[in-house]
């Protein structure tokens, strides 16, 4: 059996507010939607120490595993649960164990990359791009590495600069020529409202038009 899922796609630079974005709207529809962080599709590092792993670019789109991605995305649509990795930023590396996550009616996809992979695209029905200011974007990084993560200011920089901001500009920004939607500041009122009401929109059943027998108007791929 498959049921037909909403999947929403929210793309954007670091600490652009892509995670408040969608736990906002996670948390405000309620229980319908399943929230699946990119950063759990880091390739697995096992076979690298952790010096090594320290110094993986992982602002680069080879750093995930996309073919995981996909399967798992595929199979979710189908109808079917997967077991999705974890992933620990205190070792640079995927958790041991993994987390069964049930297919649902709204799936929010959200990741630097979300809206990078030609594959992963064709799966989106909406696809969003959270645009803040890099100096913004710097500051919440440097709390979030500094504060929460136990990391040093001066690595937290020199990453920026050597890895973060270049990758940025080349892979992250791009692709949002590739969304609906694009979201200034983040977390702004307004947009997530919006959001939450197109996701309650599609959720409610017998809108769609004349033909009343469809519960979900929802045409996998082709959202917007
Ligand atoms: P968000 N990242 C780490 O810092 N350590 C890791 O082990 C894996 C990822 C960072 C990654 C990227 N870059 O900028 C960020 N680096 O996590 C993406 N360096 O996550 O979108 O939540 O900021
Ligand atoms: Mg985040």
């Amino acid at each position: 059996m498959s049921i037909p899922s909403f999947v929403i796609g929210i793309a954007g630079g670091t600490g652009a507010g892509k995670t408040t974005v969608s736990r906002t709207v996670a948390e405000t529809v309620g229980e319908a939607v399943t929230r699946i962080p990119l950063d759990n599709y880091y390739e697995d590092l096992s076979h690298l120490d952790y010096e090594e792993r320290a110094e993986v670019n992982y602002d680069h789109p080879d750093a995930f595993e996309w073919e995981l991605l996909r399967e798992q995305l595929d199979s979710l649509l189908m109808g079917q649960p997967v077991e999705m990795p974890q992933y620990d930023f205190e070792v640079h590396n995927r958790k041991d164990e993994r987390v069964t996550v049930e297919p649902s009616d709204v799936i929010v996809l959200e990741g630097i990359l979300s809206l990078f992979d030609e594959q992963v695209l064709e799966m989106l029905d909406l696809k969003v791009y959270v645009m803040t200011d890099a100096d913004v974007r710097i500051l919440r990084r440097i709390e979030r590495d500094v504060i929460d993560r136990g990391r040093g200011l001066e690595g937290v920089i020199d990453q920026y600069l050597e890895t973060v901001k270049p990758m940025h500009e080349q892979f992250v920004a791009p692709t949002k020529k590739n969304a609906d939607v694009i979201i200034p500041e983040g977390a702004n009122r307004m947009a997530v409202d919006l959001l939450v009401e197109k996701v309650e929109a599609e959720l409610a059943p017998g809108d769609s038009d004349a033909d009343g027998d469809q519960t979900f108007p929802l045409e996998v791929g082709e959202g917007r």
